[in-house]
């Protein structure tokens, strides 16, 4: 039986100078054996059950939009489960946040499972801050497979350093994002590999992204936390989605104070 201390959620994971410049100039980054697979392995049953217990997404896959073809979406299970929290708050996965972001320390803007399920349809290209009324762009978002991903499962795959084109952020995640981005994608390089268990991405909210179809005939279950600097601050929302994002995740904060309400606790400070 593991006990939460022999777990690796509260430990350094010694980031070099060459992975922070990786990831200041292409804004993700792939990490392997971040967390170990005994790690994964002791969070995942409940991940697993919470997500499919709380899915609302249950139409058959040719009734569905482009969106919820994508994934079953599961957000702030840590509200659900005591387990999900202790994984949620681990220091592991908050440093290495802050220490790419090269910040003092991070906050969580809310977490959610993404599920791929058999024959789930591909993720559009976006970037995640179209959504998110949040004053800076000092965001990322840990992406933790909850078993290996191979390519036929629909690994996250990102356009190193698209952050820079800011001509589409304002689209949303739809069959549009995906035929108007990937046009603009050529110029940068793709990284599209697959997962091994224990590697995790961590990408930021303006660089772009997207996720091959599930063709495996396996679920891709995959936890993901988002994180802020520490100090960030609301701003009025520009966009209903954004409007939807204040009400969730930015409780009891007024426009242009710092993003601290109850669901907004500090994973980790220096
Ligand atoms: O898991 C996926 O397919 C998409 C994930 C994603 O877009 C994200 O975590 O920002």
């Amino acid at each position: 039986m593991l006990t939460t201390t022999s777990l690796d959620l509260d430990s350094h994971y010694k980031l070099t100078d060459e992975q922070i410049e990786f990831y200041q100039k292409n804004e993700y980054i792939k990490l392997k054996d971040v967390l170990s697979a005994e790690t994964i392995e002791h969070y995942k049953k409940e991940i697993w059950e919470k997500t499919l217990e709380l899915n609302t997404n249950h139409l058959p896959m040719s009734e569905r939009s482009t969106y919820d073809k994508a994934f079953i979406q599961v957000i702030n299970l840590w509200r659900h489960s005591e387990k999900v929290t202790e994984f949620i708050m681990s220091k592991t996965l908050g440093r290495i946040a802050a220490e790419l972001m090269q910040v003092d320390g991070v906050r969580l803007y809310h977490d959610q499972a993404l599920f791929k399920e058999q024959k789930g349809g591909f993720t559009p290209w976006h970037a995640d801050q179209q959504y998110w009324p949040l004053a800076t762009d000092k965001t990322i978002t840990a992406w933790i497979p909850l078993q290996s991903v191979s390519l036929d499962m629909g690994p996250l795959s990102f356009a190193a350093g698209s952050h820079e084109d800011t001509r589409f952020r304002s689209l949303a995640i739809s069959d549009d994002s995906e035929q108007v981005i990937q046009k603009a994608m050529d110029k940068y390089e793709l990284e599209s590999s697959p997962f091994d268990i224990g590697e995790i991405s961590f990408h930021s909210g303006w660089m772009y992204h997207r996720a091959p179809g599930n063709t495996s005939g396996k679920m891709r279950g995959v936890m993901t936390v988002i994180y802020m600097d520490k100090d960030m601050k609301l701003k009025a929302p520009e966009n209903s989605n954004q409007e939807n994002d204040r009400e969730q995740f930015c409780q009891e904060v007024q426009v242009g104070q710092v993003c601290d309400g109850p669901l907004n606790p500090i994973i980790y400070q220096k």
